[in-house]
């Protein structure tokens, strides 16, 4: 058995002006909550410290880069890794990162217990749109706010077990999923601002979102046998309502914890990363059993060619 105590720690709304210091110190309160039940790993949603802002269109850049972080850890995330470091619990979070050169990623990070960042992800399938778009009931504008992720889907050997990141709309993607199975993953993390409502058809709503979110991620812990944990942010943010569903998926695809309100919420599950090894080494066992000479349109085109 190679054991890992997992928290999926849930975020509820994060408001417009909330400060960054107040949600750290609720996801301190989440830690604590985590350290009690004796966490060893705890995962947080997207863009973690602050609203969903690319619901906003803001033509003024100076004002979009005030969303960002220029620096992580910084002043008001170090208590953060103080306490994965003092308390011995491995992290994972999301932010918008600003790098030197002026790039603007959606990001998130994985620690180990000893507060080091070992891992870094920036999201590669963005969803939404740059202009404003009338025809929308709200804005979703990623493409106008970051670049896609430059880094691949990588996996980092971490506290015994071998991790990979994604977010939000990649768990939407087979192909995030099966990069990372072919580098060995055996825990994904991820994280996810989920609108309750299809802004581009009203009738879509939150029963039918979380149904969408969870088969996607249930398929992918299945088909790449690894367990998923999926943290949302959720709530009503300045009057745009966000789904909650967190949950943790072992390697079968079942789930094993699930959030059950929109608040700020702890879930948390023993996870034996050796329960990966059946599924690895049987039905997708990638090296006896995948047929890359027929896989190639996967990687040569993007859209549908006949
Ligand atoms: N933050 C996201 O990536 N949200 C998308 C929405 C726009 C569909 C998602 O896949 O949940």
């Amino acid at each position: 058995m190679r054991n890992l105590h997992v928290g999926a720690a849930q975020l509820g709304a994060i408001q417009k002006n909330d400060s960054r210091a107040s949600v750290v110190a609720r996801m301190l309160a989440l830690l604590e909550q985590a350290r009690t039940r004796g966490c060893e790993l705890v995962v947080f949603p997207e863009l973690a410290l602050t609203t969903f802002f690319p619901r906003w269109y803001m033509p003024d850049p100076a004002e979009v880069d005030t969303w960002f972080e220029r620096d992580m850890p910084n002043a008001a995330t170090q208590p953060l890794f103080d306490f994965s470091r003092e308390q011995g619990i491995a992290l994972s979070f999301g932010y918008a990162e600003l790098t030197p050169e002026g790039r603007h990623f959606n990001t998130s990070i994985l620690t180990d217990r000893q507060g080091n960042i070992v891992g870094k992800y920036r999201k590669v399938h963005l969803p939404g749109h740059v202009e404003y778009d009338t025809e929308r009931d709200f804005q979703h504008l990623e493409k106008r706010y970051f670049e896609p992720g430059d880094l691949g889907f990588p996996t980092f050997a971490n506290e015994g077990a071998i991790m990979g990141m994604c977010i939000c709309n990649d768990r939407r993607w087979p192909e995030t999923y099966r990069v990372m199975g072919l580098r060995g993953v055996e825990l994904i993390t991820l994280g996810y601002n989920t609108p309750s409502i299809n802004s581009q058809r009203r009738t879509e709503g939150q029963q039918q979102r979380l149904f969408h979110s969870q088969l996607v991620m249930q398929a992918g812990a299945y088909q790449n046998a690894t367990w998923v944990v999926g943290v949302a942010k959720a709530g009503v943010e300045d009057g745009f309502p966000l789904m909650g569903g967190s949950v943790i998926i072992d390697p079968n695809g079942f789930i094993c914890a699930q959030a059950a309100g929109e608040g700020d919420e702890l879930i948390d599950h023993v996870c034996d990363m050796d329960e990966c090894n059946f599924g690895k080494t049987t039905i997708f066992d990638f090296a006896r059993h995948r047929r890359i000479e027929h896989y190639g349109p996967i990687t040569a085109q993007t859209g549908v060619e006949r």
